[in-house]
């Protein structure tokens, strides 16, 4: 079958809309490889609603598949909603973590004719081997539809049980005048379950690794093809001492050369201190660590598993290596800590740590302990999903306004950034070498702020999205 695989050109708010361009999404580049190697005819393509004709047109299609978290989830139902009425022909699909948790809805509001639950190599090659048998109602669970006002195949999340049998994903997969950068993951889901966190929702805390044999294969590939810099997209990718150690082991043997940055924990940085600066031999440049609060209370509630001590120690750990490192911060916690004292507090806290801060407004993902939490208490503002992108609040808080919570957010970065701003030029000199992050996120966050602090802007008419 020929398959068209859309990766959406949403531009959210947050720090994602001052990225250069946008990124062609790892989850559809699998479900493209997985198609491939089935034998069908598999595209990726980065469109919205404006420019999806075009590739209908040039592809031809019979299956076409959508991805979307949260934010895009809008503009990705325009699209099945354009398709559906100009193409019927077409069959769609759509998966990723929003629709997961949404599927009801989203099969209701945009007639969609299956929506993925979970991870979908596996179901996504059994659907387009069903449909090409002329089977359009196939019995595969986590391949969901709906048949006269029922759904069917939706009773759980499907997780790849070996998830060494995953697919390799290869540039050609990519349509010419998308933007494919490599994509490096040596593991699925997380062990923690921190309230807020959409991982936690949809593994469940099912913690899967690869082979290091076969992700040093994958880095090998990518260098031969002339990259050395890659981003690990695992969302833990500290959590295995000795899968680490591996790693290292293979890097030095086989004396690869490139750069990567990755996501870190606190709790791994404070127990193997040599583990991370073997880490920043082999290559490491950048690690993004998720603190999120300096308040105990906090830290206890959004069950992050962390404390002030280890945090500290940490902190000093990193500040004597030579990798640079970003600190995420929260603001909101869904409960009786969200008040402008515990605000202010975890400010001062961020203050004072060294490195890079990245702060965001809680948001309650469909499927998290919070979502749940304020569905029950009936707190939710609004499902307009499109706001929900990590820098509005779309809840009532308890201790102050929404309105009050969103400007704790420039004003957040004000505080930080000018109790440190000594710090800053090496931080932002570094980071710009490593590459770990792009000049643009910087400027765009210095011109956001003027706007807001001297130019006396509507902080989001700063951070408008654009397309
Ligand atoms: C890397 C990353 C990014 C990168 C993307 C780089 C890239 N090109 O891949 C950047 C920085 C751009 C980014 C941006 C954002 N991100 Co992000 N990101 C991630 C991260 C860490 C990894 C994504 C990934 O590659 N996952 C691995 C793949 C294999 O999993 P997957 O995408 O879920 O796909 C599988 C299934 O869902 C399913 N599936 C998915 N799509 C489809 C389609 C079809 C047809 C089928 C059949 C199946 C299917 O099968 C796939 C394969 O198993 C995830 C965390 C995570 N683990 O997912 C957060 C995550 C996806 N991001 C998140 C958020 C909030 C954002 C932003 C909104 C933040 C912001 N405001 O700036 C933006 C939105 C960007 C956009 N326009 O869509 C949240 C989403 C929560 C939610 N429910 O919406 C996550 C889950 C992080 C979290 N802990 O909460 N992100
Ligand atoms: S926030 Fe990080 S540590 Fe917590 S569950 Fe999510 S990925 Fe794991």
């Amino acid at each position: 079958m020929t398959v068209l695989l859309v990766s959406p050109t949403a531009t959210t708010g947050g720090l994602e809309m001052m990225r250069k361009g946008h990124q062609v999404f790892q989850g559809i580049l699998y479900i493209a490889a997985a198609a491939r190697d089935a034998g069908h005819r598999a595209v990726v393509v980065q469109a919205d609603v404006n420019n999806l004709h075009r590739y209908i047109r040039r592809y031809k299609p019979e299956v076409i598949g959508f991805t979307a978290v949260t934010a895009v989830y809008p503009m990705v139902r325009e699209m099945i909603l354009y398709v559906k009425e100009k193409h019927p022909e077409i069959v769609t699909v759509v998966g990723g973590h929003h629709v997961t948790f949404m599927y009801k809805e989203t099969l209701q509001e945009t007639g969609v004719d299956f929506v993925c639950r979970g991870e979908g190599e596996e179901t996504f090659a059994a659907l387009l081997k069903a449909l090409e048998a002329k089977n359009r109602y196939p019995d595969i669970t986590g391949m969901v539809y709906m048949k006269d006002g029922k759904f069917y195949n939706d009773e759980r999340i499907v997780l790849l049980e070996d998830i060494n049998k995953i697919p390799r994903i290869t540039m050609d997969l990519v349509a010419p005048e998308s933007t494919f950068t490599p994509k490096i993951v040596s593991s699925r889901g997380c062990p923690f379950k921190c309230s807020y966190c959409s991982i936690s929702a949809f593994y469940g805390g099912v913690y899967r690794q690869r082979r290091v044999e076969d992700v040093i294969e994958d880095i090998k590939d990518y260098i031969s093809w002339g990259y050395t810099q890659f981003w690990i997209h695992d969302d833990n990718f500290t959590t295995d001492a000795a899968w680490l150690t591996r790693f290292c082991d293979l890097v030095e043997e086989e004396n690869l050369k490139f750069t990567f940055s990755c996501m870190s924990r606190i709790n791994f940085i404070e127990r193997s201190p040599e583990l991370v600066e073997r880490l920043g031999k082999c290559g490491c440049t950048m690690m993004s660590i998720g603190i999120e609060s300096g308040v105990p209370e906090v830290l206890e509630s959004i069950n992050k598993k962390l404390s002030i001590p280890q945090i500290l120690k940490a902190v000093n750990i990193l500040k004597k290596q030579g990798i640079s490192y970003t600190f995420f911060m929260l603001l909101g916690s869904g409960d009786e800590f969200d008040t402008p004292e515990i605000f202010d507090k975890n400010i001062k806290f961020f203050s004072k740590l060294p490195g890079l801060v990245l702060a965001s407004i809680l948001t309650p993902f469909p499927g998290t302990a919070v979502y749940e939490k304020l569905k029950r208490e009936n707190r939710i503002r609004h499902y307009n999903w499109e706001d929900y992108d990590i820098t509005h609040c779309v809840y009532n808080p308890l201790g102050m306004t929404y309105k009050e919570m969103e400007s704790y957010l420039p004003k957040a970065y004000m505080k930080i950034y000018l109790t440190k701003w000594r710090e800053l030029p090496s931080l932002f000199i570094k980071a710009l070498k490593t590459k770990s992050i792009e000049p643009g996120m910087i400027l765009g966050s210095a011109k956001s702020l003027f706007q807001t602090y001297i130019l006396k802007k509507d902080f989001y008419k700063s951070i408008r999205k654009t397309k």
